[in-house]
């Protein structure tokens, strides 16, 4: 069987790595349909050897979609999230825009992947794919919560400027060969810089972005409980976003436990030989699909806690990756369009 499948957003960062994991994991696709605003008119998007042009999006071209991936921001999913899913598409989106609607479920497949159908097998019509400061952090939270029960979270995040798009890219690009942009993407200018600000502040001080890994995390893990203090930060790095993570647990741990139960953990990698230098790092995440974690250390002055690090490409576990696995739990129980 084979699908349907349509990107919206599909000239930007991650709608081409939606593109290319679908075409790496050799998901079975019927047609590919790239859609993007109507700047992008004239392009073309090649797809398993074949060139495929980008269109608008429009009602008529959705109802021949089984699965659409959205990355074109929040408020295109808002205005062509409901419409695709009206025509039958079943989206996945990886914009903001319904991650906490109560009605939409928010999946990280290796965590809640359960959460996509309802009691009767059914998919939802849209599937919300986490923020990629999120998604590393619980693949990596789930497995230990579930162990020792997880209270409170203390997370400092250094963020790759591909969260920002290409326009992050490029004016890292710029700001290092010595041009000054007009406007700063980054706010300040990022190159031999670190800065303390990703999305916009809140009421109450904390970054929009700060609180996605609150409230995201909580729903995801499906625990209001658990208590995430978060700080984020863009790092003038390519390749991936890395997090230092302090953790406190109700229960005890024994450290080798942990690294035990992390070493075996579908998606996650450790690197952890301190000894000989190893941890993860940006730069070795960078178009791999794994969740890298390192530096697992007691927490000596706070009972029940520990210290770790995690890395991740953003732009694959992050985002795209996350999505086409969303995509493959469901052709699993999907009949495509051109059957049914
Ligand atoms: C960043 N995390 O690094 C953001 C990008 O809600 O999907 C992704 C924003 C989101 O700037």
């Amino acid at each position: 069987q084979k699908y349907t499948v349509a990107v919206l957003g599909a000239t930007g960062l991650v709608g081409r790595t939606m593109i290319q994991v679908l075409e790496e994991r050799n998901f079975p696709v019927s047609e590919l349909i790239p859609l993007a605003s109507p700047k992008s008119i004239g392009q073309k998007v090649s797809f398993q050897g074949k060139e495929f042009p980008v269109q608008v999006p429009s009602a008529e071209i959705f109802q021949k979609v089984d699965i659409a991936l959205f990355s074109a921001g929040g408020s295109v999913s808002q205005e062509w999230g409901p419409i695709a899913a009206a025509n039958g598409a079943i989206v996945i989106d990886n914009s903001s825009a319904f991650r906490m609607d109560e009605q939409i479920p928010l999946v990280v497949p290796e965590v809640n992947g359960e959460a996509i159908f309802d009691e009767n097998g059914k998919p939802a019509s849209i599937i919300a794919n986490p923020n990629c400061s999120t998604i590393q952090m619980v693949v990596v939270l789930k497995p230990l919560h579930d162990r020792y029960k997880i209270h409170r979270v203390v997370v400092s995040t250094y963020q790759s400027v591909t969260g920002k798009g290409k326009k992050g890219l490029e004016a890292l690009e710029e700001e290092i060969s010595g041009k000054k942009p007009e406007n700063y993407t980054h706010v300040h200018p990022i190159a031999f810089n670190v800065v303390p600000h990703i999305d916009v502040f809140l009421d109450n001080d904390y970054t929009k972005e700060e609180m996605k890994m609150v409230n995201e995390t909580r729903k995801i893990l499906n625990d209001q409980n658990i208590k995430v203090s978060p700080t984020t930060v863009r790092v003038p790095v390519y390749g991936g976003h890395a997090e230092a993570i302090n953790i406190e647990f109700e229960n005890e741990f024994e450290i080798q436990e942990v690294k035990d139960i992390l070493s075996n953990t579908p998606g996650v990698i450790v690197k952890d030989k301190p000894g000989e230098n190893v941890y993860p790092m940006p730069i070795e995440s960078y178009g791999r699909d794994e969740v890298f974690v390192g530096r697992i250390r007691p927490d000596y002055w706070h009972k029940h806690s520990l210290n770790l690090w995690c890395v991740a490409d953003n732009l694959r576990k992050g985002a795209a990756t996350n999505a086409v696995q969303i995509a493959q739990l469901l052709v699993d129980k999907l009949t495509p369009k051109a059957i049914a």
